[in-house]
């Protein structure tokens, strides 16, 4: 009898085991002054932490400036006009001026030295909001629907999102000891050594982990490119329970086709009182289940696919002690936000503010500040579009915000083209170590170019909902777009084609290198083909998913 080869696991799986505080050196390299970044374990572990190493690949040139990028974990985006003002003068005093909207209703700070780190983080834990678990091996920032305007039952909704985001939260002390006290744990004393978080575990999960919670028809979160999605029932305007959704994901590798973009399943429906535990018995089964030994396969869609529904509906079942009935019917048919001014439900206004690419910056970032500092009851809420909706707005506030924004150039109403206002972009270079491709500081022009196009074939008026990403990982979620621009070298696409307005369809490959000189040369054609074979109504992307793809 042969003795089995023994599991290799990940590096990160041994460290996470090391040090299963997470601590890893951080406030140590902190207190030498001479330090200017931090050590590859450390690294690893900052991102628990909600921080990310990067350098400035401008300046590569030129020589190394390590820089860091700090995510917020903001539950559902929604933040008070006090800590918009926080993260504002922040991002001014220790970033690089600019407020980024995640795709995640999170807010990013990019160039932040060393220095500037830890009061930047302390800050934001002083205005009660946090970083823990923004990134790393845990629930990232729970997504909830952000838009006023459809039912009384998203309050109902976006509570279920904290209440979870508070239940799945890592428990270790590193954090407060660190970015608060300043302060190195022991790392070889038995109780940091010997650490289990009561949820997670000694080691953590093999990968992230996301939640989204969505109330049909809207999916302006593109619920189903989550590891775990709830999706609402709403009957009489009360919420009744949530269809489950699990498995999503998108991040996959070039020339790698065992890593692929997925939809996630509805698997059965349960009642709003068990939210808490069927989140945790769904992560359970990624802790449990996904693949220690291979970052690339770790995610829980890979589990979801080669496990299958019934695997996963019976351990559901079994550790969050219900069972799931048959899921309810339900239809989404949009995924963009409301921009300009709207009634709210409940009677107040709200204004959907259109954030190109997601960078608060400039005059934008000015006149949003002032808004919060004098209309301090208004609530700051961060859409998954990348926008920023001011909600909670009274009849006799509205006038004094719209003269505010205008007088500093700031649009209210007609912010955006259609082509723009369905766009989304990843910040990709100079920030991002993965980049291949620029895509933020791309997208705008393209799409320009693109719209020129579309007039000259009379679709000025056609959305189309356009991603775009610096490399396959997919942080713009571009596999469900109508087209996505998907980076593979400096000016070199792949083109996927074919989502669907409702964010309910994967796209396709359509070409796997177009250069950015070329982009016209491509696009003519099929927009021209487009304009004149389609249906009467019929989308681009649908167009292209039954004609285009299909031949
Ligand atoms: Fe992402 C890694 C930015 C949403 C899939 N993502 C990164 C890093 C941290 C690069 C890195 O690991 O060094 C990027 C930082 C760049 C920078 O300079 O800021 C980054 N991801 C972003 C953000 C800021 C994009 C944006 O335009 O807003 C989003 C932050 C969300 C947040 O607030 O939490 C962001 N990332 C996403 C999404 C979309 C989503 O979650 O809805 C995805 C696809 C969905 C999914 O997870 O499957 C996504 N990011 C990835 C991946 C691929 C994961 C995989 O399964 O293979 C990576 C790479 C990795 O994890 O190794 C990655
Ligand atoms: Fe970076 Fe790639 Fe994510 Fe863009 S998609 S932010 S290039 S990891």
């Amino acid at each position: 009898m042969s003795a089995e080869a023994p599991i290799k696991l990940t590096h990160n799986e041994d460290i996470k085991a090391a040090i299963p505080t997470l601590a890893g050196t951080i406030a140590a390299t902190f207190n030498d002054p001479a330090n200017d970044h931090f050590s590859d374990d450390d690294n690893q572990f900052l991102k628990f932490h909600g921080s990310y190493q990067q350098d400035d690949r401008d300046l590569r040139k030129t020589g190394k400036k390590y820089i860091m990028m700090i995510r917020g974990r903001i539950p559902g985006g929604v933040m008070t006009a006090k800590q918009w003002c926080v993260f504002d003068e922040l991002a001014t005093k220790y970033g690089n001026n600019t407020l980024r909207i995640t795709t995640r209703q999170s807010i990013q700070f990019h160039g932040v030295v060393m220095s500037g780190l830890r009061p930047l983080v302390a800050k934001i834990n002083e205005s009660l909001l946090s970083t823990l678990a923004a990134c790393g091996d845990v629930n990232r920032n729970v997504l909830a629907p952000p838009t006023p305007a459809y039912t009384k039952a998203r309050e109902q909704v976006f509570a279920d999102a904290h209440k979870v985001a508070l239940a799945l939260a890592p428990q270790t002390k590193a954090y407060h000891s660190i970015w608060i006290d300043g302060q190195q744990l022991d790392n070889d004393a038995a109780e940091n050594k010997n650490f289990v978080d009561p949820l997670y575990g000694k080691t953590y999960l093999p990968r992230k982990f996301k939640i989204a919670f969505a109330i049909p028809p809207v999916n302006d979160l593109d619920i189903f490119t989550n590891c775990l999605g709830f999706i609402a029932i709403i009957e009489n305007d009360k919420l009744v329970g949530y269809n489950l959704a699990v498995g999503g994901g998108l991040g996959r590798s070039h020339g790698n086709e065992a890593t692929y973009p997925r939809l996630a399943d509805v698997i059965g429906f349960f009642t709003p009182d068990k939210v808490v535990d069927v989140a945790k018995a769904v992560l359970t089964i990624h802790r449990d289940f996904g693949d220690r030994t291979d970052r690339k396969h770790a995610r829980l869609k890979y589990v979801v696919a080669e496990r299958g529904v019934k695997f996963m509906q019976d351990e559901v079942n079994q550790r969050a002690s219900i069972t799931l009935a048959p899921a309810k019917p339900y239809q989404f048919t949009t995924m963009q936000d409301l921009l300009g001014w709207r009634k709210a439900v409940d009677g107040s206004w709200f204004l959907g503010l259109f954030v190109n690419m997601g960078r608060v910056k400039d005059a934008q970032k000015t006149a949003l500040r002032q808004v919060a500092e004098k209309f301090p009851n208004i609530e700051f809420r961060l859409s998954a579009n990348q926008n920023v909706i001011l909600a909670n707005v009274s009849d006799a506030d509205k006038a004094a915000i719209t003269a505010l924004l205008n007088a500093a150039a700031v649009k209210t109403e007609n912010q955006a083209s259609v082509l723009h206002a369905a766009s989304m972009a990843c910040p990709s270079l100079p920030t991002c170590g993965l980049g291949l491709a620029e895509s933020e500081r791309y997208l705008p022009g393209l799409i320009d170019r693109i719209e020129k196009i579309c007039a000259d074939l009379g679709l000025s008026s056609e959305e189309i909902i356009i991603r775009s990403t610096g490399c396959p990982n997919g942080c713009a979620r571009p596999y469900i777009a109508e087209i996505a621009f998907v980076g593979k070298a400096p000016g070199r696409y792949q083109v996927w084609l074919g989502g669907n307005a409702s964010g309910t369809r994967l796209n396709r490959l359509w070409k796997d290198v177009v250069k950015d000189p070329d982009m016209e040369t491509e696009f003519r054609p099929v927009l021209t083909r487009f304009a004149k074979e389609r249906n009467s109504g019929e989308r681009f992307g649908d167009w292209c998913d039954r004609v285009l793809l299909s031949n």
